[in-house]
């Protein structure tokens, strides 16, 4: 099997040696934000279910010179700083009837069912429609619930609430604001798609285009906290920034509330998803930030936030460290390799024993796991590795990619890329609450993959 790495893979490597360079400067920050660095990720949008954190997000494709979009991806976290790769349980084929731009959606869970509404080109009209996928799982399989679009209107961007009492509402539009409401099905709609009036009061005022005279551009988000509605949204174009409005009930009157987030960071599209999370508000949207990143190069980050007592939102900026852990990992029970805090180097795959794998490790490639209770001690390290070529080194490390090594195990040749063994070897000095740092070793090329990870207590 011929294996070839993206680009994005080299550059993040390249930057990550200058990073490690700035993380010894005094003051450095700590760089966390984008959440994943082994592919472009766009258009985020949080899920929390079960005391996980899901994030839905689009897949911006290497080289891309438009917003060439092909497949949605699904990450988790539960502390919100090490992301695990679920893969991509949606694409375009999932809808038969649909051509191109798996643009930005949403998903929600309503009695056990997970419901995806994405925006795409329908084949039949060339124009933009959206479709919903429906899983039992919130990281998919997806199939098209339908087999046709749910609604059609050349718009895009949709956002799904559920009310308190039930009644959920489906929101989208550019360059207008639409909303509908969707049965307890979430896959019909009762009446039609209505108009949300683009006043100034409700959005803000534009200038220089005539055409689009309130602030509103696209990509609303819909929810409600303390008894009042928010719709943050992107807003102008371009370059755009993140504004919000609120209203007394769903359908409004809308209030235009101002920024919530300045046009920054090499993207000239941003695209909010707010949630709270283990009693924290976070605020997801997107930017250029990761190497050869732009306006087709997009990545996932995320801030914390507070509301203010009265309920509207600070005006925050981008950065590089992101929120600080809300919780630890456990290494005493099976770890995916493919939750990571940062990669160096790595990529990630479906993995033939199910889930996904790391793979592409080269000589020097490494992944940081954050905030990892060891407790009194690790004893043993163990990790389920494959490898088509004659295997390396895998090391844990503490401090830093080249800190202290406190294991180092032997990974043979297994005769394949999924052909998959397991491999333990001893720890020295692991103990308390750290940061690790897996560091892969060895000749030229491909080396081997890692499917899991394992700690064992002293
Ligand atoms: O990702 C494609 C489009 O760019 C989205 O649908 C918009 O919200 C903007 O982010």
């Amino acid at each position: 099997m011929t294996r070839t790495r993206s680009t994005l893979r080299r550059a993040v490597a390249w930057t990550l040696s200058a990073l490690c360079l700035a993380a010894l400067l005094p003051g450095a920050a700590r760089a966390d934000n984008p959440v994943v660095q082994h592919i472009y990720t766009a258009d985020p949008a949080p899920l929390v279910h079960n005391g996980r954190l899901y994030l839905y997000t689009g897949r911006d494709e290497d080289g891309a010179t438009y917003f060439t979009m092909k497949e949605w991806r699904t990450w988790s976290t539960t502390d919100m700083v090490n992301w695990t790769d679920h893969g991509s349980p949606m694409n375009l084929s999932t809808f038969s009837w649909a051509k191109a731009d798996a643009w930005a959606g949403q998903a929600v869970e309503r009695n056990g069912k997970f419901y995806w509404y994405v925006p795409v080109v329908n084949r039949a009209t060339n124009r933009m429609a959206i479709g919903v996928g429906v899983s039992d799982s919130p990281t998919g399989p997806f199939r098209d619930a339908l087999g046709r679009p749910l609604v059609e209107n050349g718009e895009i961007d949709p956002s799904v609430f559920i009310d308190d009492n039930g009644q959920a509402y489906l929101y989208w539009g550019n360059p207008n604001l639409w909303y509908v409401r969707l049965n307890a099905d979430m896959t019909s709609f009762s009446g039609s798609p209505t108009r949300i009036p683009l006043t100034a009061a409700g959005f803000g005022t534009r200038t220089g285009n005539p055409d689009r005279p309130t602030l509103y551009e696209e990509a609303p988000w819909v929810y409600k906290r303390n008894g009042l509605y928010y719709n943050v949204f992107a807003a102008q174009c371009c370059s755009e920034f993140i504004a919000y409005s609120t209203a007394p009930g769903p359908t409004g009157p809308w209030t235009y509330r101002g920024t919530l987030m300045p046009t920054q960071g090499s993207s000239f599209t941003n695209h909010p998803g707010v949630v709270d999370y283990k009693n924290n508000s976070y605020f997801f949207y997107h930017n250029g930030a990761l190497p050869g990143g732009g306006g087709y190069a997009r990545s996932v980050a995320v801030e914390r936030f507070t509301y203010n007592a009265d309920g509207t939102i600070p005006r925050l900026g981008m950065t590089t460290s992101g929120p600080p852990p809300v919780d630890v990992l456990n290494p005493y029970t099976r770890q995916e390799a493919e939750t990571i805090a940062w990669g160096s180097g790595v990529e990630t795959e479906p993995a033939g024993e199910g889930g996904m794998n790391v793979g592409w490790i080269e000589n020097g490639d490494w992944i940081k796991v954050r905030n990892v209770a060891f407790g009194n001690g690790a004893s043993t390290f163990t990790a389920r590795v494959a490898s088509g070529t004659s295997g390396g080194a895998l090391e844990v490390r503490t401090g830093s990619a080249t800190g202290a090594t406190t294991a180092r195990c032997t990974v043979p040749g297994t005769g394949g890329w999924q052909n998959w063994t397991t491999v333990s070897c001893p720890v020295n000095g692991l103990s308390g609450t750290q940061d690790v740092y897996f560091r892969f070793t060895g000749g030229s090329g491909y080396l081997f993959n890692v499917n899991w990870w394992q700690f064992t207590a002293r």
